[in-house]
């Protein structure tokens, strides 16, 4: 067990106007519905369930950044949500919603601990702005706007002044990235990991790297788990599924070496969607990642 962290708030987006395909704002009800609170309470956290925070109404106004308007608003609640749990001494699990909730909860992380590293195990590089987006959803925008390369818009919350070093940023598992997204990628100085990289050096070789990047010289790391990095075989719950993904193991062994490694400060689990869900399989396994990121051993 992390001896570090003891007690934890479960905070829940119910949020899916970042993507193009609805209802990946279930996702924080399926991941409860596994029975996530009185799982972490049977692994002894004190852990409080602090509820949903619920997106406001579709705005198609600006074709560019569809719905800005209310996932800013919703981002900028969990922002404040997850400051004050870091405030209490909490350790936050933000519960997805589509990956555009990353835009709140990493920037309250990064602000609140200075100088945070990201782990973002996704089968998407979540790495375009306004302009390279080919669709204008936003979930395809976070990790770009955290590091500061922009929407800085999505960012611009009250008291967030900061972006995360693309120097400790990890990207796992990625194998859809658009061509523009994939130079301003390479450009950022973030590291990629591909499933490319996965198969060459196994995955304990590639979180090693991973955990050595976002670790280096930060207060911690905060892992986003977008759970469309696995294979649509085995989660097939998600709003955008990419073929040939990562095995349940491979995803569980990263989840158990980021446990093991002390470091994790943050968790994001997201683009849970139980209407593509056969039988909440998906829901159950985020849930159990989520245990395993948080040192359940498994034996
Ligand atoms: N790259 C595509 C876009 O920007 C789709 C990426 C978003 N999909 C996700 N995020 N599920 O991980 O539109
Ligand atoms: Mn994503
Ligand atoms: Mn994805
Ligand atoms: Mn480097």
């Amino acid at each position: 067990m992390n001896n570090t962290i003891e007690k934890i708030h479960v905070i829940g987006m119910q949020m899916d106007l970042g993507a193009s395909k609805r209802g990946v704002n279930m996702g924080p009800l399926a991941i409860r519905y596994s029975g996530l609170m009185e799982k972490l309470e049977e692994l002894s956290f004190s852990a409080s369930d602090k509820g949903d925070i619920l997106a406001g109404d579709p705005d198609p106004s600006n074709p560019k950044l569809k719905n800005f308007k209310p996932i800013f608003e919703a981002n900028r609640s969990l922002f404040e949500k997850v400051t004050t749990s870091l405030k209490e001494g909490a350790f936050p699990v933000i519960l997805g919603g589509d990956h555009s909730v990353a835009a709140g909860s990493i920037s309250a992380t990064n602000q609140f601990y200075k100088k945070v590293g990201i782990i973002w195990i996704d089968a998407h590089g979540d790495f375009n702005n306004e302009e390279s987006s080919p669709s204008g959803n936003m979930h395809g925008m976070p990790l770009s706007a955290v590091t500061g390369f922009g929407p800085a818009s999505m960012v611009a919350f009250s008291g967030s002044d900061q972006y995360v070093d693309p120097q400790n940023v990890a990207v796992v598992g990625g194998r859809d990235i658009d061509p523009g997204e994939r130079k301003r990628m390479a450009e950022s100085g973030i590291h990629v990991f591909s499933i490319h990289d996965v198969d060459r050096l196994g995955m304990a070789e590639v979180m090693k790297r991973a955990i050595e990047v976002a670790g280096n010289g930060t207060a911690g790391i905060h892992v986003s788990f977008d759970v469309d990095a696995i294979t649509p075989q085995e989660a097939p719950g998600v709003g955008t599924p990419v073929h040939s993904g990562l095995t349940v193991r491979e995803a569980f062994l990263a989840a158990e070496l980021i446990a093991e490694s002390g470091k994790l400060i943050a968790l994001d689990m997201v683009e849970i969607n139980p209407i593509l869900d056969e039988k909440n399989r998906t829901g159950i396994l985020a849930c159990e990642l989520i245990l395993s990121l948080l040192g359940k051993s498994v034996y």
